[in-house]
């Protein structure tokens, strides 16, 4: 599998971990029985609504705190954990959450982040697996922002971050006009 980074980190995209009939089962589940809620952020000393809903699931214990909000997890749903176990194989690795994020159709978005949280440890390897619409996700290096990649995540798709991308690298999913339906997107990670 190509390294979709050409320096300082890792990140690979399996296009279809899931098959169409399981990825539009899991679009549709996943739309019903999450817990979504729309939070507000910090940002720039405001408070503001968060262009799309979340929610973070994961193992009892492991709270997490995300841009000035901290979250308490909701215990796995049944279709979260087979998830969850499709995401391990490819990377690797075991995962003990997940912040959901629901994209209700082109208007929502998320901004330039690294996912460099101090609990998640020095080179996390991050698990992002996408239902629904397809959306671009950007990448641009930190130090040097005129470095970009870019990447369709696709229905049923798993992209997996590893090794010091979460030093050199922000991602995004920018906002579009296209005339697009909800995705869903689950980020893996493990909380030290
Ligand atoms: O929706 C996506 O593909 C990106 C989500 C993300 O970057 C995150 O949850 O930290
Ligand atoms: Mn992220």
């Amino acid at each position: 599998m190509d390294n979709l980074l050409p320096v300082d980190g890792t990140a690979v995209l399996f296009p279809a971990l899931f098959t169409r009939e399981e990825s539009d089962h899991y679009l549709e589940v996943l739309q019903e029985k999450i817990n979504w809620k729309q939070e507000p952020v910090i940002m720039f000393g405001k408070t503001v609504m968060q262009p799309r809903l979340t929610a973070w699931y994961g193992d009892e214990g492991k709270a997490y705190s995300y841009s000035g909000i901290t979250m308490q997890p909701v215990p796995w749903t049944e279709a979260l954990l087979a998830i969850k176990t499709r995401a391990e194989a490819v990377a690797g690795q075991s995962f003990n959450s997940a912040l959901l994020n629901f994209y209700r159709n082109g208007q929502d978005s998320m901004g330039w982040h690294r996912d460099n949280e101090s609990s998640l440890g020095l080179n996390p390897v991050i698990g992002s697996v996408s239902f629904g619409a397809e959306r671009e996700f950007q990448l641009r290096h930190y130090m040097n922002r005129s470095m970009k990649r870019s990447v369709v995540l696709t229905h049923g798709s798993v992209l997996i971050m590893a090794d010091a991308t979460q030093h050199y690298w922000q991602h995004a999913i920018p906002k579009t006009t296209k005339p697009l339906g909800a995705r869903i997107n689950i980020t893996f990670r493990k909380i030290m």
